[in-house]
């Protein structure tokens, strides 16, 4: 009969290293083989770890009866425990270091079958075995079970189910490839699943009369600031949400000002970077927050680096995805420099408030289509001679074809989100110009000294790798990722390579907690 399920033990296949695994060790070093063991199973079915594993104590309960069964079984037996024995440190060291294992959740993944629910039973009780099969409508000769311990193999070996004792990843990976003949060596990217607008946690904070701020939250730890650009949403980190509250952080993914859910005032000078980064405080202050990371794409990035560079003592590290840090020049008058540059003639369409507004607003699903595409993609807007083509989607068919980076479900969220404010508020963004460089100016010399990324975009046209040359003489410690064949939508063009740098850079230089808190 065919394989219908495939059902993965989780400490020790899907989590490495398993805390049994590191019990062994600990007993290797400090005690004699087995000694833990012997104590783990003491009391039997009634005993403190059987009950831990049938979810009826808790693993603080059950540390202190585990050091009373350790002291027994010491007394039994004549071993002597070692002076600073204690079973919290070996098994909070244990489950603290235990990471996920890519390789085999991408493998369980692929075959698209999961299993995982409390249901007051431990292997090896032959009625779990059942209880799996009959959940899964299934019989024993269409289950492949895995696990590391040979021990939980036998039953379902008994019942008739294929069996893989998990000594190392590729071998079972090898094993299971034979035994279900689905391709699942080789996987191992990190994965990126994107979050459900409808499965989310939202939180709205009140900033002043008129204005609040809406967020979409996952996770515990520091907390990590996501901000997005133009014209996007919260939703743009659907990949990158799951992926950093996996690697341990409190993810706070924002709809900034004028977008989605958060208020979009209608006065341009609303939307300046002063005003924009003074809210962003008052966000952090009113979730009492005295530090956070801060992630920006594209005008996020811009945000991102100003909170940098004006509120230091608020900023963890920051992270800029495509947008560089370039110094405001006193010398030069930001009009003059978008001027200079042709792919910025979008910027200039963008002026004249209700014009930019009439052409994005008329169908939003043809504008989101038209916006999101890979670089590889068939390009539906130009940014250069926008004015003289008489505008951005000029050239978009009324019905433009679905890029590979988004799904219809996809633009439909952003095609709702949109359908609040428009454009508006968004395009306020970049009626700013004047006096934005005048608060820029105002921090010419000054660096940037907290850990800091850029991710540059190997395709962006707008901003183009190649912008960001001269960032380390104002950012001095700035670390770098790149990413090959990627254009301007980043994280969603390219999630696990984004996800990839982000959550290694995390990790290394924003983990700690912060050295001073300024509240
Ligand atoms: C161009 C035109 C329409 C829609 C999207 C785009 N971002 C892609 C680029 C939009 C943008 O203009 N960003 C700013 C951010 C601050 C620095 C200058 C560029």
């Amino acid at each position: 009969m065919a394989l219908r399920a495939a059902v993965f033990d989780l400490d020790g296949v899907l989590a490495l290293p398993s805390v049994a695994g590191a019990l062994d060790r600990t007993a290797e070093s400090a005690l004699p083989r087995g000694f833990l063991k012997e104590a783990f199973r003491r009391g039997g079915p009634d005993g403190s770890s059987a009950r831990l594993m049938r979810g009826e104590i808790t693993f603080s309960q059950w540390v202190p009866l585990m050091e009373e069964d350790c002291r027994k079984c010491s007394e039994d037996s004549g071993i002597r425990l070692p002076e600073n024995f204690s079973v919290s440190q070996i098994f909070g060291k244990a489950a603290a270091a235990r990471k996920i294992n890519h390789p085999m959740l991408q493998a369980a993944l692929a075959l698209r079958k999961k299993e995982s629910c409390r249901i007051r039973m431990a292997k090896p009780e032959p009625q779990i075995y059942r209880f799996v099969l009959d959940t899964m409508k299934a019989s024993p000769s269409e289950v492949v079970f895995l696990d590391d311990v040979g021990a939980n193999l036998k039953p379902a070996r008994d019942l008739g189910m294929v069996t893989i004792l998990v000594r190392d990843t590729d071998t079972a990976l090898a094993e299971l490839e034979k035994v279900t003949g689905v391709q699942l060596l080789g996987a191992t990217a990190p994965l990126s699943i994107p979050c459900n607008p409808s499965d989310a946690s939202h939180g709205y904070v009140p900033i002043k009369p008129g204005v609040r701020l809406h967020f979409v939250e996952l996770g515990s730890g520091p907390a990590v600031c996501l901000c997005h650009g133009f014209p996007e949403s919260w939703f743009s980190w659907r990949y990158q949400i799951p992926a950093l509250a996996q690697a341990g952080f409190r993810v706070l993914a924002l709809d900034m000002k004028g977008y989605g859910e958060s208020s979009a005032p209608p006065e341009i000078e609303e939307y300046s970077m002063e005003v924009l980064c003074q809210e962003m405080v008052t966000f952090l202050d009113k979730l009492g927050i005295p530090q956070a990371v801060f992630i920006g794409h594209d005008w996020g990035g811009m945000l991102v680096w100003n909170m940098a560079l004006f509120y230091p003592e608020r900023v963890r590290a920051v992270a800029s995805l495509n947008t560089p840090f370039i110094p405001a020049n006193p010398n030069v008058s930001p009009m003059e420099r978008i001027k200079a540059n042709p792919v910025f003639d979008y910027q200039l369409y963008f002026q004249e408030p209700g014009v930019a507004e009439a052409e994005l607003e008329q169908n939003l699903s043809r504008t989101f289509k038209s916006f999101f595409r890979a670089s590889d993609d068939m390009a539906f807007i130009r940014v250069s001679r926008v004015r003289e083509m008489g505008g951005l989607l000029v050239r978009a068919p009324e019905e433009p074809s679905l890029s590979s980076i988004v799904t219809e479900e996809d633009i439909r969220v952003y095609v709702q989100q949109f359908q609040k404010s428009g454009f508006r508020g968004p395009l306020n963004w970049y009626r700013n110009m004047e006096l934005n460089w005048q608060w820029g100016c105002k921090a010419v010399g000054w660096k940037i000294l907290v850990p800091a990324l850029m991710v540059t975009a190997e395709k962006d046209p707008v901003l183009v790798p190649e912008m960001s040359k001269h960032m380390e003489d104002w950012i001095p410690y700035l670390k770098r990722g790149h990413i090959k064949d990627c254009g301007h939508w980043t994280q969603m063009e390219k999630p696990t390579e984004l996800n990839q740098i982000l959550t290694e850079w995390l990790e290394t230089d924003a983990r700690d907690p912060p050295v001073v808190s300024k509240l």
